[in-house]
């Protein structure tokens, strides 16, 4: 009995921390570094209340905080990798590492302009969604992508998108739960990028963080089972949060 309540307590750390961070950022496939660019919380816990105040970009840092922007071209393919703590795997062969492989859902990019993406705030900005990814046709989610790609996603920046300094939010929501309201999971982090080119966007159908989306929404208040309980989505189609991606 001794052995059998220590064995349950040494599982429950793994199974209450199967969370993950955005922590690298890469251009064209060039990873840009661990920490490099992006500001990574500590703690890879999941925000639960859409109405967070630290929605847009995540609070907690480990500091020191990045004061790199990376330069890009508006074209170019950028991607930021996940993982279950910073530094990848918590431990050798952990499988929750990029992230455990219950947590189905989308993932999704937005950008923000700021004078200054090193020291911007992520509140108080106007995002627009650049990059989306949620089920696919035969149940496969942006998050099961994400995994096979080594905690990578990628979305290229809109060759409309106008040159200056803005904030990539990148976002992963954990469907597993949400078909009670509040237990959605949302990961999200914000990468510094300077954006070059010739384009004239700088977004339209723009959201705020808090803000952009409700409990209620039905991409996030939803039952992601089958009759079987595969969470394959059931053949019913997937309603990704925000707006409408910028189209150029
Ligand atoms: C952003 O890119 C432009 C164009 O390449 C460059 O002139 C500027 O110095 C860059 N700014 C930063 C902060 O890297
Ligand atoms: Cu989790």
């Amino acid at each position: 009995m001794k052995y059998f309540a220590a064995a349950v307590l040494a599982l429950l750390p793994a199974l209450t921390s199967a969370h993950c961070v955005a922590q690298r950022v890469r251009v064209n496939g060039a990873d840009q570094g661990q920490l490099v660019g992006i500001r990574t919380p500590n703690s890879n816990n999941p925000i639960q209340n859409v109405n967070d105040g630290n929605f847009a970009c995540n609070s907690g840092f480990r500091s020191p905080v990045s004061s790199t922007v990376i330069n890009v071209k508006a074209g170019d393919k950028v991607g930021t990798q996940w993982g279950h703590v910073i530094g990848g795997a918590q431990f050798a062969g952990d499988k929750d590492h990029p992230i455990a492989a219950s947590h189905k859902g989308p993932t999704i990019f937005y950008l923000a302009k700021v004078d200054n993406a090193a020291s911007a705030s992520g509140s108080g900005l106007k995002w627009f969604k650049i990059g989306e990814d949620g089920l696919d046709g035969s149940g496969k989610w942006g998050v099961d992508r994400m995994i096979a790609n080594g905690g990578w996603v990628d979305f290229q920046i809109p060759s409309c998108v106008a040159p200056g300094q803005y904030l990539l939010r990148t976002e992963i929501i954990a469907l597993h739960s949400a078909s009670k309201q509040g237990q959605a999971q949302f990961y999200m982090g914000c990468a510094q990028i300077n954006i070059s080119g010739s384009g004239s966007n700088s977004g339209s159908q723009t959201v705020s963080f808090p803000g952009a989306y409700s409990a209620s929404d039905p991409g996030i208040l939803v039952n992601i089972y089958d009759a079987q309980g595969n969470p394959t989505g059931g053949g019913r189609p997937y309603t990704i949060p925000g707006p409408a991606k910028l189209s150029c």
